[in-house]
C-alpha cells in the first residue's frame, strides 16, 4: 500500500523533484533495513500449548480508590456488580475466556487450554484484557454509582499458566479462600468498628490471633449474625461462565446478558464443575 501511495505520488511529481524523492526513498529504505534488526529484541513471549492461561487482573490502589469514593463497608454491592459488568464486557469480546472468577478488586479470566488468540502472546492477552476491563469499569460507572468518579482507576495484570486441571481448580478455589478469609475478617472487624464503637487498632487488637471459629462467635454472640447467612456474592464471590441456553429453555438465574451468567457458588467443591463440565 505504502509502495503504491509513493508511487502514484511520484508519477505527479516533476522530473527534478522525482530524482530527489527517488533519492529520499532509497536511503529511507536502507535506513528502513539498519534500524530493523531492533525488532530482535522484542522477547517472544507466547505461552506455553496446551495450558490453561490466567489472566488476572486487580484494581491498582484500590484502598484509597474505595475511600475516595464512599464504597460502603466491608462489601460494597454496587462495586462488586460493576466489576462483573467489566468482567462480563471482556467475556462477550474475547470468545477463548471460559469462565471468569471476581472477588473484592480483582478478576480472574481462564483462558481455553488450546486457545490461540494472539499466538499465546502473554502480554498481547494481558493487556488486552486489562485495558477493556478498565475502560469497561469506567464506561460503566453511572450504571452503579451516583457520584462521579474522582479520577480514572486503573487494573494492573499478570499471566499465569497451570499445566493441569487440578492446578487450575486448585488456583481458583485459593482465590475463592482468599475471598473468603478476608470477608469473614472484613465482617467481623467492621461490626467492631461500626457497630461496637471500636477504634481501628482496637478492632485489630481484638482480632489479632483469632480462628475463623472466634470470628464467626464474635459476630453471633456480640452481633447476632450468622456469618452463614451473610449474602453469597460477599461469600463467595462471582464466577461468570456462559450460558448453555437452548431455545425453548427457562432463562438461567443471574444472567448479565444473552450470553454470561454470573453464580455465587462455591467453586472449591467438585459439585460445581460437575454440574458445569466448563473444564472437560
Ligand atoms: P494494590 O492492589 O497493590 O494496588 O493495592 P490495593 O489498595 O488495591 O489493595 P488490594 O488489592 O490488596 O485490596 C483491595 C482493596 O480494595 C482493599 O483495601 C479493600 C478495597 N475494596 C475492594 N472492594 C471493596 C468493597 O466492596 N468495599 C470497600 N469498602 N472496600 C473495598
Ligand atoms: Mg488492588
Ligand atoms: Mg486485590
Amino acid at each position: 500500500m505504502r509502495k503504491y501511495l509513493l508511487s502514484t505520488f511520484l508519477r505527479f511529481l516533476p522530473k527534478r523533484r522525482q530524482t530527489l524523492t527517488n533519492n529520499i526513498s532509497f536511503t529511507c529504505a536502507m535506513a528502513n533495513s539498519k534500524f530493523e534488526y531492533v525488532r530482535n529484541f522484542e522477547a517472544d513471549d507466547r505461552c506455553l500449548p496446551n495450558t490453561w492461561i490466567v489472566v488476572r487482573i486487580d484494581g491498582r490502589g484500590f484502598h484509597k480508590f474505595s475511600e475516595k469514593h464512599e464504597f460502603v463497608k466491608p462489601n460494597d454491592k454496587r462495586s462488586l456488580d460493576l466489576m462483573s459488568k467489566a468482567a462480563s464486557r471482556v467475556m462477550t469480546e474475547f470468545k477463548e475466556i471460559c469462565l471468569a472468577y471476581g472477588q473484592s478488586d480483582e478478576f480472574s479470566f481462564v483462558f481455553k487450554r488450546d486457545t490461540d488468540l494472539h499466538k499465546r502472546r502473554a502480554s498481547k492477552l494481558m493487556t488486552c484484557v486489562s485495558s477493556l476491563f478498565s475502560s469497561a469499569y469506567v464506561f460503566h460507572w453511572p450504571q452503579f454509582f451516583d457520584i462521579p468518579l474522582k479520577y480514572p482507576p486503573s487494573f494492573d495484570g499478570r499471566v499465569v499458566l497451570y499445566p493441569t486441571t487440578q492446578n487450575l481448580r486448585d488456583y481458583l478455589s485459593w482465590r475463592q479462600a482468599d475471598c473468603h478469609i478476608n470477608n469473614l475478617f472484613n465482617t467481623v472487624f467492621w461490626a467492631l468498628v461500626l457497630k461496637g464503637g471500636l477504634t481501628n487498632s482496637e478492632a485489630e487488637q481484638r482480632l489479632s490471633g483469632t480462628f475463623s471459629s472466634d470470628k464467626n462467635e464474635i459476630l453471633f454472640s456480640e452481633f447476632g449474625i450468622n456469618y452463614n447467612n451473610e449474602p453469597q456474592l460477599f461469600r463467595k464471590g462471582s464466577v461468570l461462565i456462559r450460558c448453555k441456553q437452548k431455545k425453548g429453555e427457562e432463562v438461567e438465574e443471574g444472567r448479565i446478558n444473552k450470553e454470561i451468567v454470573i453464580l455465587n457458588e462455591d467453586i472449591i467443591n467438585d459439585s460445581f464443575w460437575i454440574k458445569h463440565s466448563i473444564l472437560d
